[in-house]
């Protein structure tokens, strides 16, 4: 039996590659890589793996007439124009709840390390300057407030974690979660005005582009500490470096950006930034979770049967 043809929308994770490969004739960012060469095998192309950050735009899923099914291998999908998917019966697939710790992780990692300084801390010591005096104090994080912007599975692992900090928690989403032990605010600004520490852990796209804004960066204030381990595109980037550079707010940590793997300049010059290169679910184990769950919703769908994780959108 011939396999199906895939196209890898980026380079596959080596944790996904070889499984990708044993079930599959993959063509590797053919659509870029050589247009023609893609023009011609285009109309066999029945599966379509990414990752993420991929786009995967109503033109490209327009030129692909036995497309089947796209895997991504992320939790978040907002480079997939799933309207256009559906309306061509293609199914949308992705990696929820495998990455939850590990992102949820890094969110009170780079808390901690924008108010106890830990990278500037280390800069200090390995530049020799420790013997002419002590670094300047830092902020404690443990009891105070902390605001989650977004209440889904990865926020609620983060107010799990916080909470074991003594912070005190609250949160903005579309909707109170009434089930749930925290405060609820109706606006990104209401919280923001409430919080120490406001976490951004929403999906991307254009229902959350630029949430974050420079109203809501005002209200979190001049001893606020931004973090944002969920798509740049929620933030304002340059509403953020122009409330940084004027000390709107206190400092910033984050994991993704606006133009990825691009950092700009101005924000990369700011001591009280830690930029990380979105690693939010970036430990082998986890990734190897999602490769595998990436590649099962693909098995599924060709064995004749429904994926394990399909999009909200398509189950
Ligand atoms: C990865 C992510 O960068 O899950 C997501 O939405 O952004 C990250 O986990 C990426 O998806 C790895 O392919």
């Amino acid at each position: 039996m011939t396999k199906p043809d895939l196209l890898a929308i980026a380079k596959p994770s080596p944790l996904l590659a070889p499984q990708l490969a044993a079930d599959f004739t993959v063509h590797e960012r053919l659509h870029e890589a050589d247009p023609a060469a893609f023009a011609a095998i285009a109309p066999r192309i029945r599966a379509i793996a990414g990752g993420g950050e991929s786009r995967i735009t109503g033109e490209l899923i327009a030129q692909l007439p036995a497309l089947e099914i796209i895997s991504i291998m992320g939790v978040g999908y907002d480079g997939v124009d799933v309207a256009a998917a559906k309306a061509q019966g293609v199914m949308v697939t992705h990696t929820p709840d495998v990455l939850n710790d590990d992102v949820a992780d890094l969110a009170i990692g780079l808390m901690l390390c924008a108010a106890r300084q830990l990278p500037a801390a280390d800069r200090f010591v390995r530049e020799g300057r420790w013997p002419a005096g002590a670094m300047p104090l830092a902020r404690k994080m443990s009891g105070a407030r902390v605001g989650i912007v977004g209440m889904g599975r990865i926020g609620q692992a983060i107010a799990l974690r916080a909470a074991a900090f003594g912070m005190r928690i609250a949160y903005t989403a579309r909707t109170a979660k009434t089930a749930l032990p925290y405060l609820y605010h109706p606006s990104p600004a209401a919280l923001a005005a409430e919080s120490d520490f406001l976490v951004v852990i929403t999906p991307g796209g254009a229902a959350t582009r630029k949430l974050i804004d420079a109203e809501v960066l005002r209200a979190l204030g001049t001893n606020g500490i931004l973090v944002n381990v969920a798509r740049g595109s929620v933030v304002d980037e340059s509403a953020l470096i122009e409330a940084l550079e004027q000390g709107v707010i206190a400092g910033a940590a984050l994991d993704v950006f606006e133009n990825e793997p691009n950092v700009p300049e101005r924000l990369r010059a700011l001591p009280q930034v830690v930029l990380a290169p979105h690693i939010g679910s970036a430990t082998t184990a986890t990734r190897q979770a999602m490769a595998d769950l990436a590649y099962v919703n693909l098995r599924e769908h060709f064995a004749g049967r429904r994926p394990q994780t399909p999009v909200p959108e398509c189950r």
